[in-house]
């Protein structure tokens, strides 16, 4: 327990085993010699590392970028040529055709699971790439993807690749309005889908969203449907393609395309703090560069490891650990259709046992809706094949962390909480396994090439002394970052490098502790001010998990007359746990405790569910919205994973005023 004006944050420590150290790629001097190494002479370290991909013309310039307001340029390895495909599938033929590239776990755990060799993945790739030439698809042309995580999700990225199309995932989960706002957004020519997405052992109707978003979309737009379930749909010829029957046609010789390094390999599209969702743009060689060498060095990724990241590939996360990272290293990895929790809360770890995987990477808020279910359900599968546990999207609380530290990891696998962004193309901030004593909730250290910096967010000056806080910046580019937003490059400046000027804004806020290392507190536009105290909601969200009572919990400010910003919690208990008055004073007199008088939370309301995108991401503008008791003009709710849950937030609401 911590008391007052202690920050939130612990300062345990948790070294990886001399094992692992032994074993692993980089150590504790390794990390401190490369990354030296990586900021002195970015063109001598990114030139070496770029040797990892096979290219068509090799490369002779490294770095060429620039973060200046208005003339904003990023290029890496600008004059090489290469094919992301070949390098994913191609290059591995000759050493491991016959390894597993993908082992598909299907959503009942009754089907059996598939393993793809490379071999069969390079089949499976051209045929695909084949049927999108016949389709009309050229060089540079978009295509989006709109499938569960099924092998032909892989397939449709690869092909893409190999033919030099631009794929643009959206993720299954989004309604058919969305589907054709991105559509439209990137003028796609083609949409790959599926008859039925089986998850959590229901069925959502894909081809049907699919042919409701086509109605708001250019008639010359195909749709290319691959029979996941059989389920019946409607056909309209000329339109829809049968993907299963084209492949038993489609010829497996398919010639990749020679891409620039800065041709766009992928939009990916993301929600920001203001407007329509933006198309973030990556590219060929730099993106591949970083997702590669990511891959093997945060996950300590080792040959014949099996590598499972649960992620969608409807998102960054799934683009860069589960397609493109892996399979650019040989990898085998694990492809999951289904839902942590079904049939039951048992199922990642009985995944974990039945493919014998090695490094599992997942969401805080995946691990603490495990962690309510139990610990049976973890204990009871075997885990001992469990090497390096990661984590993703959201800072993780010390509770959830520990659990997963001590019931999955059994104290034996370092954890890496990976900080990163679908702008960032992959981890910039993270411990890795070999060489860090990881923390509890931080995101520890930069990753080579790296160049964090804490802003004071007022002045915008850098602070260099440690301890301190501000907002997240970098200063220098990486091969992995986005080049531009899709048709806006405009945009692209405005958002990101013209708050403060020289860097790239992450728009996330974070402290550096006296170590150096990096904690991050959450969106900047999620820290209240309170009295003229800076404070991360994320520290009281923290705070309120760590009570037995209380499941999930997301803070916002809302407009306090004497504070400024007054503290509004919403809580979502344990099963069983009733709500009181009681319980209500209970907790926060346990916030005070926890945090100190000033993180005293004023309002409190018993929420049921929080509105959530279908990622799991907490959408905090909505409750601002409802704390500020101007839930009038909710905007955009379209990406709710559960609308009803709106309702009931409005009608209780805590703040009439
Ligand atoms: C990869 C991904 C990015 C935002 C980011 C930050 C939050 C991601 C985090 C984390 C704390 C971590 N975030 N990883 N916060 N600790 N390890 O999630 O991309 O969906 O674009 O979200 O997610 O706020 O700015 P994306």
């Amino acid at each position: 327990m911590m008391s007052q004006n202690q920050p939130v944050e612990t300062q345990e420590t948790y070294p990886p085993s001399s094992d692992l150290v032994r074993g692993a790629h980089v150590d504790a001097a390794g990390y401190e010699a490369r990354y030296a190494a990586s900021v002195s002479d970015p063109e001598g370290f990114w030139g070496a590392e770029g040797k990892r991909l096979d290219w068509i013309k090799p490369f002779t310039k490294v770095k060429d970028t620039d973060f200046t307001l208005g003339k904003v340029s990023i290029n890496w390895f600008a004059d090489g040529t290469l094919n992301v495909a070949a390098n994913c599938v191609d290059r591995h033929l000759a050493t491991r055709g016959d390894q597993t590239a993908i082992i598909f776990e299907p959503d009942d755990p009754a089907e059996d699971a598939k393993h793809i060799t490379y071999r069969q993945l390079h089949g499976h790739v051209c045929r695909m790439a084949n049927i999108l030439e016949s389709l009309g698809v050229r060089r540079g042309d978009r295509v989006v993807i709109y499938l569960p995580m099924i092998p032909e999700a892989a397939y449709a990225m690869l092909a893409c690749a190999r033919i030099g199309a631009i794929h643009s995932i959206v993720f299954a989960g989004f309604s058919p309005d969305a589907l054709a706002a991105r559509v439209n957004g990137c003028d796609a020519k083609v949409i790959i889908t599926a008859d039925e997405a089986p998850r959590g052992g229901r069925k959502t109707a894909l081809k049907s969203n699919a042919d409701a978003a086509l109605l708001h979309c250019k008639d010359t737009v195909k749709c290319l449907v691959v029979k996941r379930t059989g389920g019946q749909t409607t056909w309209i010829d000329g339109r829809d393609y049968d993907y299963n029957e084209m492949a038993l046609e489609a010829s497996d010789v398919s010639q990749p395309a020679e891409m620039g390094a800065e041709d766009p390999l992928f939009i990916l599209y993301t929600s920001g703090s203001t407007g329509q969702p933006k198309g973030v743009v990556h590219t060929t060689g730099g993106y591949l560069v970083y997702a590669s060498l990511t891959h093997e060095i945060v996950f300590d990724y080792h040959e014949g490891d099996i590598f499972w990241c649960t992620a969608d590939v409807g998102w960054v996360t799934g683009h860069s650990y589960i397609i493109y990272g892996p399979l650019a290293n040989g990898a085998t990895t694990v492809m999951f259709e289904g839902v942590p929790t079904y049939p039951d809360a048992s199922r990642f770890w009985q995944v974990c046992e039945k493919h014998k995987v090695n490094q599992f990477y997942t969401a805080p808020t995946a691990i603490r809706a495990l962690m309510g279910q139990g610990n049976d359900f973890a204990t009871k599968a075997d885990l001992s094949s469990l090497r390096i546990l990661g984590t993703v999207g959201e800072p993780i609380n010390p509770e959830a962390w520990n659990w997963y530290n001590d019931v999955i990891g059994q104290g034996r696998c370092p954890i890496v909480d990976t900080w990163w962004q679908t702008e960032t193309g992959g981890h910039l901030l993270t411990p890795l396994p070999g060489a860090h004593a990881t923390k509890p909730g931080a995101a520890m250290k930069p990753f080579f090439g790296v160049q964090p910096v804490v802003l004071d967010p007022q002045s915008g000056e850098e602070i260099h002394a440690s301890p301190t806080e501000g907002v997240l910046a970098l200063k220098d580019s990486w091969p992995g970052q986005m080049r531009t937003i899709w048709g806006d490059h405009e945009r692209f400046e405005k958002t990101y490098f013209s708050d403060y000027k020289g860097y790239y804004f992450s728009g996330d806020g974070c402290r550096r502790d006296a170590d150096g290392d990096y904690w991050i507190t959450g969106r900047v536009d999620d820290v209240i001010n309170v009295s003229g105290h800076r404070m991360g909601t994320a520290e009281v969200e923290s705070a309120l998990v760590a009570h037995a009572k209380v499941a999930e919990a997301a803070v916002v400010g809302y407009p306090h007359a004497i504070k400024g910003q007054g503290i509004y919690c919403y809580v979502t208990l344990m099963n069983g746990v009733e709500p009181s008055d009681e319980l209500t004073k209970e907790l926060r007199t346990w916030v005070r405790t926890e945090i100190g008088p000033i993180a005293s939370p004023d309002l409190i309301q018993w929420a049921p569910g929080l509105p959530k995108t279908r990622s799991g991401k907490i959408m905090r503008r909505i409750l601002r919205k409802i704390a500020e008791n101007d839930y009038g003009s909710l905007g955009d709710t379209s990406t709710l994973a559960d609308p009803s849950v709106v309702n009931d937030l409005i009608e209780n609401r805590m703040n009439k005023a």
